[in-house]
């Protein structure tokens, strides 16, 4: 042990640390020998810097100690460690300093691929394939991000998708899966019973608050052995072109850090070592999905089944995309040299790439209404394989980007320090041209209810594109529903026109259902019959999975909720006063904030319960 640690400081010896950094010499003393590999790596990468304002022995000796905890942490939690870390920021500093166009060289270009019509033949074909194959698929949600955008004091994943039954979208999406992996092993009669896995990449600001919700709530019904939390770690921050690392200004043996981005699922995914056991268990699917979109798992079935017949390798969802709306374009791009790729080219930089390769507009809509490059919603389905062979290779690391903020044109020094960042939908850029790369759109009214701005920032978004808001999310929840309703059958009236927290909306009539009712199209259909109709005012919330609905005519509220899931059928005239939808005033801090962010409550009148059909 001795030795060691003499070899350890002979090392640092060697690297003259008197002169480069005398008050980690005097504390040599104090480190084990891993501590002073670390500090030999830090040396060696240009950081003496962080040893500057170091005390003297026994001052602060605890502090040190935990400081190396840390760069222990950042070492072990980087693909290759801090040193290449180090690495890759200057070169991508240098590269952003140059001015240098990621894109370089590429034209891009509107890639084709599947385009699907809700309810269409083809459409409930994908469906039927897609929940066979789902008993075959692992789930994996990241919510590692704060939601900076949204200003939510909570956990974007605890916040209600609707306010009608105050189902938060952890509960939804557990809810949506348990719903797939029932009708999946259903068709799989003979063989066990599946339980699809769950993982949920979560990050220090969101870990303890998603285990918590998990656990108060039962795990919403799943086994608590299908999920699993993946805590992802920040990354450090960076303070110049020279890639010196930041100290933390409220602590100065703490280096800053900051997150590094949605990218870290797929290495934290390999070193996890889950792949290979999903691999071992025969499961061939893993789908990649974000913390609120209420609308998701209508289009979940489908796509699967289209990664299924296409034999994609990777399936991005997407929908048509408003010109500027802040999703990534899906897009072509074609190098000079030949190669190919099919890839997301984030929001912020589609409209330069354009303008600087031919078109002089950069990013606008044509005569459909819509840029003509999709909109990536960031749900992508891997194709397990391929893709335990791709990171076997890359061990998971995913191409980075840098995007400081200069102080001036001369580009040497920063507003605020800077990181290394990476993006989950990034993982084909280093796949091989053989790859099958595709993309699956569908109809963004179905598919696409995200919540990411505040009021203030939905009012900033350009006339006619979507706001993205708690408000949009949930009235896109009741207009899907509703039209789905429409498309099986039922007489659902038009929606009302309203403004709620500046935002102009439709307000459908407030449908609702357990992802168990039904989680297809066709499910939907064999669930309603006769000549049925739906008020703009009402309410309908469906909690049973074998409720049945016949020749109903709805003008109020209707709740369904049989007991043990019995067998209910609804039929008849319900009229009532119903459920009112009141507004808030978003600024009254008096109202919960889970109701400020949308902009309305609901009174609960009158209703007609379920048992009085039981
Ligand atoms: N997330 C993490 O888990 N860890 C992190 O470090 C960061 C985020 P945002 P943004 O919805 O259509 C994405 O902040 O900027 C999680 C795509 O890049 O909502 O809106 C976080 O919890 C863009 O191409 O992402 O952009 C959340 O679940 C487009 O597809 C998710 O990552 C857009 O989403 C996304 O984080 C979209």
């Amino acid at each position: 042990m001795a030795s060691a640690l003499d070899s350890a400081t002979e090392k640092l010896a060697s690297l003259d640390i008197g002169g480069s950094a005398p008050n980690l010499q005097k504390n040599l003393h104090l480190l084990s020998t891993e501590q002073i590999e670390l500090a030999k790596i830090l040396l060696e990468t240009g950081q003496s810097h962080l040893f500057e304002h170091w005390a003297e022995p026994g001052v602060d000796d605890e502090e040190k100690k935990a400081f190396f905890d840390q760069v222990s942490r950042l070492n072990s939690s980087y693909p290759g460690g801090l040193a290449s870390y180090i690495k890759t920021a200057r070169e991508l500093l240098a590269e952003s300093k140059a001015g240098k166009n990621p894109f370089d060289g590429f034209t891009p270009s509107v890639p084709t691929g599947e385009s699907l019509n809700f309810g269409d033949d083809s459409f409930i074909s994908f469906e039927e394939s897609g929940v066979k194959e789902a008993r075959k698929a692992a789930f994996v949600l990241v919510a590692g991000g704060l939601g900076e955008r949204l200003g939510y004091n909570g956990i974007k994943v605890a916040l209600p998708r609707e306010i009608t039954t105050g189902t938060c979208f952890l509960q939804y999406y557990i809810e949506s899966i348990l719903a797939l992996q029932d009708a999946s092993s259903k068709l799989a009669s003979g063989e066990r019973q599946t339980r699809i896995p769950f993982v949920i990449m979560t990050s220090d600001d969101t870990h303890s608050r998603t285990l918590e919700l998990l656990e108060s709530n039962s795990y919403f019904g799943m086994e608590p052995s299908q999920v699993k939390l993946l805590k992802q770690e920040k990354v450090a921050c960076l303070d110049d072109n020279d890639a010196r690392l930041a100290v933390d200004s409220r602590n100065k043996y703490r280096i800053q850090t900051k997150p590094h981005g949605h990218g870290d699922v797929h290495s934290l995914l390999y070193s996890s070592g889950l792949l290979q056991v999903w691999h071992d268990a025969g499961l061939r699917w893993v789908l990649f999905f974000q913390d609120t979109n209420g609308l998701l798992f209508n289009a979940i079935p489908a796509a699967l089944g289209v990664s299924a017949t296409r034999e994609y390798h990777v399936n991005s969802l997407a929908v048509p995309r408003k010109a500027k709306e802040a999703i990534g374009g899906i897009t072509r791009l074609t190098h000079a040299d030949g190669r190919s790729m099919v890839i997301n080219v984030e929001y912020n930089q589609l409209d330069p790439l354009l303008r600087a390769t031919g078109y002089p507009d950069g990013d606008v809509n044509n005569e459909t209404g819509y840029s003509p490059f999709p909109g990536n919603i960031n749900q992508l389905i891997l194709e397990l394989g391929s893709y335990i062979e791709e990171l076997t290779k890359t061990g998971g690391a995913i191409k980075e980007f840098v995007n400081p903020k200069y102080k001036d044109a001369s580009k040497t020094s920063f507003k605020s320090s800077t990181r290394l960042e990476c993006m989950m939908q990034d993982y084909p850029k280093t796949l091989p041209p053989s790859a099958r790369v595709g993309f699956t759109v569908m109809e963004p009214w179905l598919a696409y209810a995200p919540v990411k701005n505040n009021p203030e920032g939905a009012a900033k978004v350009p006339k006619g594109n979507p706001y993205h808001s708690a408000t949009s999310g949930e009235m896109l929840v009741y207009r899907a529903n509703s039209l789905i309703l429409r498309k099986a059958g039922i007489g659902v009236s038009d929606p009302e026109q309203q403004v709620i927290n500046g935002q102009e909306v439709e307000v459908w009539p407030r449908i609702t259902w357990k992802p168990k009712w039904a989680i297809t199209f066709t499910d939907i259909k064999s669930k309603v019959s006769g000549s049925c109709s739906i008020s703009q005012r009402s309410t309908l919330v469906i909690k049973g999975r074998n409720v049945f609905i016949n020749s109903l005519s709805l003008d109020g509220a209707l709740v369904i909720d049989p007991v043990d899931d019995a067998e209910v059928k609804v039929e008849g005239s319900v009229v009532n006063k119903g459920w009112v939808l009141e507004h808030v005033d978003y600024k009254d801090q008096s109202v919960p904030e889970e109701l400020r962010t949308r902009g309305f409550g609901i009174n609960k009148i009158e209703e007609l319960e379920k048992n009085l059909f039981a």
